[in-house]
């Protein structure tokens, strides 16, 4: 893969969610060296700087936590992202709660005639207001990626839906809610839940995930890494751990593969909370795939 232009955006949003501290994950990935170590591979890297976040709201819509602030801050990410692309830069989109991905692919999509995604999480996030258990955003981006949820979200940038359901590949899911998983039935989602990856292996799951983006002739393939698609054991940092979750080696193996398909043409990192870290873990973690993602050998 040829040298690439990185632009590299912070988004220290905790409104999609209600723990306290993601807001600094943007920093705690900054200072465990993402622009160097992006350097070293021979990109070119430049950082833009933030993306501006509101206040958390008081008047609590508790089936939509913060929903204006959340819209607020994707459109401004929306309309960077698009920018960057435009611009022929490979965005790096560093989180932040997962609320984010909404304005990613809202930047990305009318950038692309088909665009893939890849949602290595622990969850789904395919929640809507009705569905969800908490009324947490974070829960819901590919749900309002897909064009489900509430239209302030869905029509950012002014047109839905941004994805297309069979255009996505889940890889680690193990906690879905019953909403979510009817969706993903009823949608035809792919789905590399934990029970696949330990049955083919992560080297089969990630060829597999590739030829899947090749059949359906994809134009660019966007990574959305939430890093509580990893053990905990590896990356502590995060709001909503669940146990019994992919490991460090088979996640560095499927940036790995990704990079030598050539197919990624975007992604983001997020749910990096340095408060639930042990020092700068999780942070450590996210540059060490990114480099992986982008071009880093072993040898
Ligand atoms: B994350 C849960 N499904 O909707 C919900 O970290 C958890 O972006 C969502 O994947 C986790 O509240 C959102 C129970
Ligand atoms: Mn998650
Ligand atoms: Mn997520
Ligand atoms: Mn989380």
């Amino acid at each position: 893969m040829s040298k690439l232009n990185i632009s590299i955006i912070g988004v220290p949003m905790d409104l999609g969610q209600n723990r306290r501290g993601v807001d600094m994950g943007p920093s705690a990935i900054r200072y465990a060296g993402v622009v160097e170590r992006l350097q070293e591979l021979g990109h070119s890297v430049d950082d833009v700087g933030d993306i501006a976040i509101g206040r958390r709201e008081t008047s609590q819509n508790t089936k939509l936590r913060n929903l204006e602030e959340v819209v607020a801050a994707n459109t401004i990410l929306a309309n960077r992202v698009h920018d960057i692309i435009g611009e022929g830069n490979f965005p790096i989109v560093l989180g932040g709660d997962h609320s984010i991905a909404i304005g990613t692919l809202a930047g990305l999509a009318d950038r692309y005639d088909n665009l893939g995604v890849i949602w290595y999480d622990a969850h789904a996030d395919l929640n809507t207001a009705e569905t969800s258990p908490s009324g947490n955003i974070h829960g819901m981006p590919l749900a309002v990626s897909i064009g489900l949820g509430h239209e302030a979200l869905v029509n950012i940038r002014d047109f839905a839906p941004k994805i297309k359901p069979e255009n996505v590949v889940i890889i680690g899911a193990r906690s879905v809610d019953p909403g979510e998983r009817d969706l993903i039935r009823e949608k035809g989602i792919k789905v590399f839940s934990m029970h696949e990856i330990d049955k083919l292996g992560m080297s089969e799951v990630m060829t597999q995930t590739i030829q899947y983006f090749k059949d359906r002739k994809v134009d660019g393939v966007h990574l959305s890494l939430d890093l509580d698609g990893l053990d905990p054991l590896y990356t502590p940092g995060v709001g909503t751990p669940v146990a019994g979750g992919i490991t460090y080696r088979e996640s560095h193996l499927a940036m790995e593969m990704l990079y030598a398909s050539e197919m990624v043409t975007s992604a983001e990192f997020v749910e990096v909370n340095p408060i639930l870290d042990e020092k700068n873990k999780t942070a450590d973690v996210a540059v060490g795939l990114m480099g992986s993602l982008l071009g880093e050998s072993l040898v």
